[in-house]
């Protein structure tokens, strides 16, 4: 299909991207149903995707990656920023000027023989203030039919666009040009890691990806549009980029609270996403604005609304089950893509963690043959669903709003074993800033023993697009803005275990109970103590009915150790080091009072008074 846009600037620029990239043919996407028919039919019979049973997965699809071509790639991410120092240590930084040269000769050619898809897509609600428009262009039909799930894509983008000259440019390859009569494979990309670019180009805001037909690298619109190129739009204009979950909490009154929360990987953040509040909380609900991105603006009255940028989920599969996400299994149940799961012979899906006994045979991520006694994993750690959020039974229903949700607190979290408490609250701003800037998670595949505290400020390492240090000091110009209108911070840990190495909280549907404190705190009607961390709800503070959960139980998920607490600051220090003359003094001086009060502590530890 021909393009159905007058807009100069985006046909000038598609002009150019076609010539250098010398595809077989131009599609220009439209978003229909029956174009994404099409599209995945095509797949099917070019062996990339397969058709699942009809009957258990209606509309859906499995496709198998290249061995190689499983997980975003961070080292070949690149910001392309005047300065190194703009882009920060947390992030890769490449000369523009050379990286565009590089790039010129990478996508050289590079699209011969296949079709150069292109898809127009927006970045929220269709005209929301708070929407993006980006236009990606492809060589990948997995990628187009991706997008369609997880973005609002086709030709109602481009009349929103119209003759406006901003949309965010985005260029991506599989990397992999097929010369003439060659037969293609079915998942096409460029093996040799080297030659793989992830790049973002501060100046004119837009994304070159070549290699990788995997997810963030390949999927434009989510990691490289809504965070790292958003994170730097959002500096400059004011407003915040998250990599953060939505979730609207409802009490027995009908009253909504909306949270925003970020976590590092490996934290359920999908499953807090979709949490499911335990009976015995009668009357309370939870409802998914989003699982993944929050983009957040200052709406008329000041306070902050969120919009969630994606329209679908691109959930990791593994440890997804009726117990730990009913929800995310109620969304995947049609119209969704699998990557790199298992199928089995009933030509259904499966992945370890799933409910009940595995099959006893499958075809495994990689193509091959596989039982459970394969000694290997069937489905790959990182496989993947891509399902419409509109599928989720816990949506809610203003999730489409394009004025967004009204945020009423932000929620940083980690998966700490010992420390750090099950939940807190800053003393003000600043110092929820200075929650989030020391965040982070222990890596769970370390020994056993002191697993070292990996740091993720805000959920944002990988993902923000510029100088970590600087982002803190956006997070604080953006607090001095809101003034009284700025949401409480709070953080929470539902990983801390006992000194048999078990989990001291049941965590998953249970994980309601601390954030009904957190409304309540927000709604001004639960009290809290002040603690060497924040602000905490004693025994009573939080509603425990029906769990059996001992005052004792309770010390032990929320004292605080001297000497873990004295560590911790030790290696923060180290952490902050890094960001040299950039790290804003209000941090320095949130770390100097937290070592007070850590050394104000009487003793081996603080506990909770009685
Ligand atoms: O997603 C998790 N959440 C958030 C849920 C809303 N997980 C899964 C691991 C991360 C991918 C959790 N695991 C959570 C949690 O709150 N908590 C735990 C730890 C845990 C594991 C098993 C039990 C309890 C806690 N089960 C029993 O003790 C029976
Ligand atoms: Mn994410």
């Amino acid at each position: 299909m021909g393009a159905k846009t007058k807009n100069t600037r985006l046909l000038s620029w598609v002009n150019e991207i076609t010539a250098l990239c010398k595809p077989e043919s131009v599609h220009w996407c439209d978003g229909s149903q029956s174009e994404y028919d099409r599209l995945c039919q095509q797949m099917v019979e070019g062996q990339t995707f397969t058709r699942l049973n009809p009957e258990k997965r209606p509309g859906c699809f499995l496709a198998r990656s290249h061995p190689s071509d499983v997980a975003r790639v961070e080292d070949r991410t690149f910001i392309c920023a005047p300065t190194a120092e703009e882009a920060g240590p947390n992030n890769n930084w490449a000369d523009p000027v050379q990286m565009r040269a590089t790039l010129h000769k990478g996508f050289d050619g590079c699209m011969q023989g296949r079709t150069l898809y292109v898809i127009p897509f927006s970045m929220g609600p269709l005209g929301s203030p708070i929407a993006q428009i980006g236009i990606q262009i492809t060589d990948s039909p997995y990628v187009v039919v991706n997008m369609r799930i997880m973005t609002r894509m086709g030709s109602n983008v481009l009349d929103v666009l119209g003759e406006n000259d901003f949309f965010v440019p985005c260029i991506h390859s599989v990397g992999a040009p097929l010369s003439a009569g060659q037969k293609d494979i079915s998942w096409p990309c460029n093996p040799n890691i080297p030659q793989k670019y992830i790049v973002h180009f501060t100046d004119d805001r837009s994304i070159w990806s070549i290699g990788s037909g995997y997810g963030g690298n390949a999927l434009l619109g989510k990691k490289c549009l809504a965070l790292r190129i958003a994170s730097i739009m959002a500096r400059d204009e004011g407003w915040l980029a998250e990599h953060m979950l939505i979730l609207g909490l409802e009490s027995p009154t009908g009253e909504k609270t909306y949270v925003a929360a970020a976590f590092p990987s490996a934290c359920g953040k999908t499953n807090l996403a979709m949490v499911i509040p335990p009976t015995v909380l009668k009357g309370w609900k939870a409802w998914t604005v989003g699982d993944d991105i929050a983009w957040i603006k200052q709406g008329p009255n000041g306070e902050l609304r969120a919009i969630n940028p994606e329209s679908g989920f691109f959930g990791v599969a593994p440890g997804t089950s009726m117990l730990s996400n009913p929800n995310a299994l109620l969304t995947v149940r049609a119209n969704s893509i699998f990557t790199n799961v298992v199928l089995t012979d009933d030509q259904d899906v499966w992945w370890e963690g799933l409910d009940g006994p595995p099959p006893a045979h499958g075809i495994d991520w990689t193509g091959k043959d596989w039982s459970p006694s394969s000694g290997a994993p069937g489905a790959h750690p990182n496989s993947r669903f891509t399902a419409p959020a509109a599928q989720c039974p816990s949506i809610d229903p203003a999730w489409e709003d394009p004025a967004g949700v009204p945020i009423s607190a932000f929620i940083f979290g980690g998966r700490l074993s010992k420390t750090f408490p099950l939940v807190y609250q800053s003393y003000d701003w600043v110092h929820g800033v200075y929650m989030g800037a020391t965040m982070g998670s222990e890596a769970t595949a370390a020994a056993i023993g002191q697993a070292a505290i990996r740091r993720d400020p805000m959920a944002m390492l990988p993902f923000c697009g510029y100088n970590m240090a600087d982002y803190w000091s956006h997070w604080l110009t953006i607090g001095r803005k809101l003034g009284s209108k700025a949401p409480p911070i709070f953080r929470v840990n539902w990983f801390r275990k006992d000194e048999n190495g078990k989990f001291i909280w049941p965590g998953y549907g249970e994980n309601m109970r601390v954030l009904k404190w957190i409304v309540d705190r927000v709604r001004g009607v639960a009290s809290a103590i002040e603690g060497p961390f924040g602000y905490m709800p004693r025994y009573e503070d939080i509603n425990l009915e029906g769990l059996d959960l001992s005052w004792q139980t309770f010390d032990h998920l929320t004292a605080c150790d001297k000497g873990e607490a004295l560590a911790e600051c030790k290696e923060l220090e180290s952490h902050f080091a890094q960001f040299g003359h950039r790290l804003p003094q209000e941090i320095q001086e949130q770390h100097r009072q937290f070592f007070d009060r850590v050394n104000a502590i009487s003793g081996d530890a603080w506990h909770m008074p009685s």
